[in-house]
């Protein structure tokens, strides 16, 4: 399913003009609007699927293999990268389509806040 009303859905389908920095058959990847990082990818499955807790496991294989070929073309998969998917209110996901951050290029501090 694709939504209209979907910020996410509109960007993976080409709607909104984002250009994709990765894309596969099941999901696009594209930068954060407001980056974190000096990387910061989002990187979004082409159907809509709230969260991973709605999402099956070809969509999360599909999201996890193109998070990871980011990291690599983006050259943080040495130095260290997170992948980050906030799911739900206490997360703070803000945008209601699945999505995993792909961070990197700066140390990181754990525990996140
Ligand atoms: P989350 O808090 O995990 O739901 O993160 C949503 C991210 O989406 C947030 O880091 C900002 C990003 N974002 C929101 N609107 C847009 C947009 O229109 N374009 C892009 N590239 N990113 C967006």
């Amino acid at each position: 399913m694709i939504s209209d009303d979907c910020l996410f859905c509109r960007i993976a389908r080409g709607d909104v003009p984002v250009p994709f920095v990765a894309e596969n058959a099941l999901a696009v990847a594209f930068r954060d609007i407001h980056p974190q990082a000096p990387v910061h990818v989002l990187v979004v499955p082409r159907t809509h699927v709230t969260s991973v807790l709605e999402a099956d496991p070809a969509h999360l294989n599909a999201v996890m293999q193109l998070a990871i070929e980011v990291a690599r073309a983006e050259g943080v998969a040495e130095s260290g990268f997170r992948l980050v998917l906030n799911t739900s209110a206490d997360a703070g996901q803000s945008v209601l389509h699945l999505h995993a951050h792909v961070l990197g290029g700066r140390a990181m501090h754990w525990p996140p806040g």
